[in-house]
């Protein structure tokens, strides 16, 4: 494994001058590990106080043969919201710009690898479970994730963006640490907001429709799939619906497959809930789904609905997909206990987010003999 771990430096773009972040690193990751390649993906990578670890840009291969084809731009946690049910606090943790934990050997376990200078990132080769089943019997998948540790006073969240061998990319948050002093046992919401930059063969030329599924009752026994620009075609936000199977899909405009289909991106949510809070300035967390134009700069969940007032178009364009994937904290017993007046124990992690599936990408079954 450790030889085909090839992490090189190379130059980072330029910035905005408030964003200083480490300079990007590269790692590429062939696929399957320890056998000929089938696929792979480049990635870009770097760190920065508040959101933590960042992806800034991300290439897969399909097969051996073909150039890379650019999936992701920036990918990132863009805030952290945790309103008490009490009605406060409610922290906004990446607007607090933490810094990421230092990682060491006991968070790269046995075959993990620390990253960054000084280590504060992990890259794990992980075993993803039985890829596919055909009658001859199921392939074992793999994926490359790369995950690090925010340190937010008495609170951690692990941040990890997983790049499988199908070209799925999975994101995903995890919530651990100790309860908040005096509000131990207080539930609140972790309200975890992504900001997605899908980049499909390059910042240009994509489009983001909604899927839905449809039955009701004047359907009378028969189903449809709804396939629809997202919100007309314009910037602006949408609610996840449970009935429908609310999903979003990023096309490119100019890629197709070899069966003569536009290559896509599907954003796969994987839900415990929609969460809705009504404080002052909490608006951008009354929807589940917000699109809007990649535009220099705009990176603040919280602003959302400031960058998406215009109604500028989101089809044939460079865009990004703001994504909530909250997860409810009802504090256990299993949290911890209060002795000699202070919390022993931790929250064990909690996890939530989705995943980013390749259609059309392939010509037919990733991986397939
Ligand atoms: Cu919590």
């Amino acid at each position: 494994v450790s030889a085909l771990l090839m992490p090189t430096i190379f130059k980072a773009p330029a910035q905005p001058a408030a964003e200083k972040p480490r300079p990007a690193q590269e790692i590429v990751q062939a696929f399957p590990a320890n056998d000929v390649t089938k696929t792979a993906w480049k990635v870009h990578w770097s760190t920065e106080a508040g959101p933590g670890l960042i992806i800034r840009s991300a290439w897969f291969k399909r097969d051996a043969k073909t150039s890379w084809l650019q999936v992701l731009g920036d990918a990132r946690v863009a805030e952290l919201f945790i309103p008490y049910h009490r009605g406060d606090p409610r922290f906004w943790d990446v607007e607090q710009s933490f810094s990421l934990c230092r990682a060491t050997a006991e968070d790269a376990g046995a075959h993990g690898k620390l990253l960054g200078d000084p280590t504060e990132v992990v890259w794990e080769l992980r075993d993803r479970g039985v890829a596919w089943v055909d009658p001859k019997g199921p392939r074992r998948g793999q994926t490359m994730v790369l995950w690090a540790t925010l340190s937010a006073a008495n609170y951690r969240y692990i941040v990890e963006f997983g790049f499988q061998d199908d070209g799925a990319v999975t994101f995903r948050l995890g919530a651990t640490g100790q309860n908040y002093a005096g509000a131990e046992w207080e539930p609140h919401m972790h309200n975890n907001l992504w900001r997605i930059n899908v980049a499909l063969g390059g910042p240009a030329h994509n489009s983001v429709y909604v899927m839905e599924h449809l039955e009701t009752p004047q359907l009378a026994g028969k189903a449809q799939t709804v396939h629809r620009p997202f919100n007309g075609g314009k910037e602006g936000w949408l609610d996840w619906n449970a009935e429908r199977f609310t999903m979003l899909r990023v096309v490119s405009d100019k890629l197709k497959n070899a069966q003569g289909k536009p290559m896509s991106y599907d954003l796969m949510p994987s839900r415990m809930g929609n969460a809705r809070h009504y404080g002052p300035g909490e608006e951008c967390v009354q929807h589940d789904f917000w699109v809007t134009r990649n535009r220099p700069g705009e990176f603040k969940y919280k602003e959302v609905l400031e960058y998406a007032k215009n109604r500028e178009s989101i089809m044939n364009t460079d865009v990004v997909l703001w994504y909530s994937s909250p997860a409810h904290h009802e504090p256990r017993s299993e949290d911890g206990e209060i002795r000699d007046g202070s919390l022993h124990g931790a929250t064990p992690v909690m996890w939530s987010g989705f995943e980013l599936k390749p259609r059309h990408v392939f010509d037919r079954t990733p991986l397939h003999r």
